[in-house]
């Protein structure tokens, strides 16, 4: 019988090449959230993958870019102790681009680990073959990788053979998770996280990256609902009127959406309750920061 393999996955890339696509593909639930919108992840997430030999454990880094605010810098030492920590680095770009100065960043940072990188090349069902061809050599020439692999996420080409390869370098370990669990993600986290997307998609725009979500509260008292509170923080008053809509409406088709989602992921009936509330410059204040619960 072949011996069992484990270990932590580090997903590294920038902003939109498809990393949170890749793992609800690969770990088939909405852990990781999607959007076309920079930065939507903004914490570890965690995503297992366990099969009858290995068992993988996925970590989505946040985006790494050079640092703009204060959570930028809390992003950066999230990100490089990430790297650290972890066997092997899946570090995912957009074949279909150009390599952009974040990459060239990230490739500055991936040359000082130790760890193994892989070069998954994402987004092949854009382009034609050959040009894929002409993007290695580009990016062979940038640094070492111990592997490279053309993949599309959203369509799920050639994931299999990638998770292969993964499987190829980790090395014997045991089942950190039980066998069912996807995320060790705190539920209130991936609740706040639910109603952010549905805040950031149906404002559309309007207010790029200026939202943040706190749970205030999760109860669930027996045979009930679960009461979820929730707060949305904005920067400015305008932003707050945005939010709540004309007679509110915005907040409650944001409450809806959001609902629908989060009783899925906790697979019971949820009533919630929506706050907003306006904390001027909330991104450059660390205290908030973790006090929303974006940890160390
Ligand atoms: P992240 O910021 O790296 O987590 O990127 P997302 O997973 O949120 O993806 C950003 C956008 O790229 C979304 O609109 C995805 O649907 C799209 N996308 C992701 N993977 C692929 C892919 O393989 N092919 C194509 N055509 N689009 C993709
Ligand atoms: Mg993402
Ligand atoms: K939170």
């Amino acid at each position: 019988m072949n011996e069992f393999k484990s270990g932590f996955i580090s997903i590294i890339g920038r902003p939109n090449v498809g990393k949170s696509t890749f793992m609800n593909k690969v770990i088939g639930h909405k852990v990781a959230i999607m959007s076309d919108k920079a930065q939507t992840t903004r914490n570890k997430v965690q995503g297992v993958l366990t099969t009858d030999d290995a068992q993988m454990i996925f970590i989505d880094t946040p985006g790494i870019h050079k640092p703009k605010h204060a959570l930028g810098d809390y992003m950066m030492k999230i990100a490089k102790n990430t790297l650290k920590e972890v066997d092997l680095i899946m570090f995912m770009v957009n074949v279909d681009e150009s390599i952009g100065k974040g990459d060239e960043y990230i490739i500055e940072l991936l040359k000082q680990t130790k760890t193994p990188v892989f070069l998954v090349l994402n987004k092949i069902d854009l382009i034609h073959p050959d040009q894929l061809l002409v993007e290695i050599e580009k990016y062979q020439k940038t640094m070492e990788f111990a592997e490279i692999v053309p993949i599309s996420a959203l369509e799920g080409l050639n994931i299999e053979t990638l998770l292969t390869q993964f499987k190829r370098y980790l090395e014997e370990g045991p089942m950190y998770y039980p066998k069912d669990q996807i995320s060790d993600h705190p539920e209130q986290f991936v609740v706040a996280e639910l109603i952010r997307e549905k805040a950031l998609h149906l404002t559309n725009q309007e207010i790029p990256h200026a939202i943040g979500v706190n749970v205030d509260k999760m109860t669930k008292a027996e045979n009930e609902k679960v009461h979820v509170e929730a707060t949305i923080y904005v920067e400015r008053d305008s932003q707050k009127g945005i939010v709540i809509g004309k007679g509110g409406k915005m907040l409650k088709e944001i409450g809806k959406r959001a609902r629908r989602d989060i009783e899925m992921l906790l697979g019971s009936k949820v009533y919630l309750d929506l706050w907003v509330k306006v904390q001027k410059d909330w991104r450059n204040k660390p205290n908030f920061i973790k006090q929303m619960g974006y940890r160390e």
